[in-house]
């Protein structure tokens, strides 16, 4: 099998001032960062689905791509060509990690039987292919969104067989994530979610998706599958509004059907946009709400509001989001993952690896950052200062107190509490001036 990316070079970290544009100029991956190694830190995957399923089409297009694994049927040798060319990928990146949908690494078929053994004979092949390249799967996930079954959801289907169809992917490929050592299993549910409320039954959408969730839960449980099972919330697109929307409603969702100690969230940077919120924000929510998990990483399109899936290439979008992830701890099972793609142009197995190089060097950078805010300290003192009333003698004194205690404390002490600065141009001064520092 001739390798797609034959005549090009493995990527090798160069340092800054390289004019080689086939290098990293800050991914150094053994290089110890904040005491562990930046490989370690960041746990990069990249994913099957835009780089190798995508032909580069659009809503008014056909793909554009010629990849040689598109040039007929997707049938089970051009699943293998195409499998054989993501992990000729992985190495010229050098990157630990992949994700894949079901569908992205099989023949297709048609029938429910044909479908689960083509999907198992490319399970087989992906086990082979990880040992030879020494690659590990960041995550697995079903499709449940791409088939016309699914038009109107997966588990939240008006139609119970849509449900069972949806199960048995959702087996297969739970099954298979735990065979290959995945780390995480996602849930995305692009149909999970309506287009009008003429139609919609939304009680029942949210129980059916919340006992979905829940059997998912259980048969991780009884495969003894350790990895963490993962929401990725995103407002709307395809469906107008989806059930995930944000952080926030996947954190009371979770709630609500008794899952918050059993799934977290896998946060896509272009998602948080499609809803409104900085990237950050929905970190710092998701590690507030303890179930902080992955990362997708992308970007949007400042101009449009939909799913661009873009590489990353803001260093102070990635340091903000990368000072939450390491308040939080840092990655257990999760990772930052590429859902992003390169622009329907750029045609060229080259272009592949420069939107990876660039997305990946924008990470390590912001990393670089983020890990020098940390030690800096100024930003945390502040943080700790700003709250440092609730440690003190008022704070701990109404601490127990009920809401009339509290009120009648404030009427003895006389209160008049003055506005103190939150020195907001102050702390965004020090962030741009560390990451204009950063070598
Ligand atoms: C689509 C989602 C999708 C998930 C995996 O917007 O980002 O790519 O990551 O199903
Ligand atoms: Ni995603
Ligand atoms: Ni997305």
């Amino acid at each position: 099998m001739s390798d797609y990316f034959a005549d090009l070079p493995r990527i090798a970290y160069a340092g800054p001032d390289t004019r080689d544009e086939l290098a990293y100029r800050w991914y150094d991956k053994d290089r110890l960062v904040l005491g562990k190694r930046m490989e370690d830190h960041l746990r990069f995957a990249v994913c099957f689905w835009h780089s190798f399923g995508w032909p580069g089409s659009d809503v008014f297009g056909t793909g554009t791509f010629r990849r040689p694994w598109h040039a007929g049927a997707n049938d089970a040798a051009a699943a293998a060509t195409k499998r054989a060319a993501a992990f000729a990928l992985f190495d010229r990146l050098d990157l630990p990690f992949y994700c894949f949908h079901d569908v992205d690494v099989m023949a297709e078929a048609s029938d429910i039987g044909g479908f689960r053994r083509a999907f198992a004979e490319a399970v087989g092949d992906l086990e082979r292919l990880q040992a030879a390249h020494g690659r590990r799967l960041l995550w697995g996930t079903a499709n449940l969104f791409g088939h016309p079954r699914y038009a109107a959801g997966a588990a939240t289907s008006p139609d119970p067989e849509v449900f069972a169809w949806a199960a048995s992917q959702v087996r297969d490929a739970l099954e298979a994530t735990h065979r290959l050592g995945g780390a995480n299993y996602v849930l995305w549910g692009g149909r999970e979610g309506y287009e009008t409320l003429l139609n919609t039954d939304v009680r029942r959408e949210l129980d059916n998706l919340g006992r979905f969730l829940s059997l998912v839960v259980e048969h991780k449980h009884r495969i003894g599958f350790t990895g963490t099972i993962l929401i990725e919330p995103k407002p709307m697109e395809p469906t107008k509004h989806q059930y995930d929307f944000d952080v926030a409603t996947v954190a009371a969702f979770l709630q609500r059907y008794g899952l918050e100690r059993e799934v977290k969230v896998n946060i896509e940077a272009n998602h948080a946009t499609l809803a409104g919120h900085t990237f950050e924000h929905e970190i710092a929510t998701a590690a507030a709400s303890g179930i902080f998990g992955s990362i997708d990483a992308n970007r949007g399109d400042p101009q449009n509001g939909w799913d661009t899936d873009q590489f990353p290439n803001s260093v102070e979008e990635l340091t903000l989001a990368l000072v939450e992830i390491l308040r939080a701890g840092g990655f257990t099972t999760g990772g930052f993952n590429f859902d992003a793609k390169v622009r329907r142009q750029s045609v060229d197995a080259v272009d592949l690896l420069h939107g990876h190089i660039g997305g990946v060097d924008t990470v390590a950078r912001a990393l670089l950052a983020a890990a020098a805010l940390i030690e800096d300290g100024r930003l945390d003192a502040f943080k700790a200062e700003r709250y440092a009333g609730w440690d003190g003698p008022f704070g701990r004194e109404i601490a127990g107190l009920d809401l009339a205690a509290i009120a009648q404390r404030a009427v003895d002490h006389g209160l008049a509490p003055q506005p103190r600065s939150g020195r907001q141009e102050r702390l965004e001064g020090i962030v741009a001036a560390t990451i204009a520092g950063v070598r």
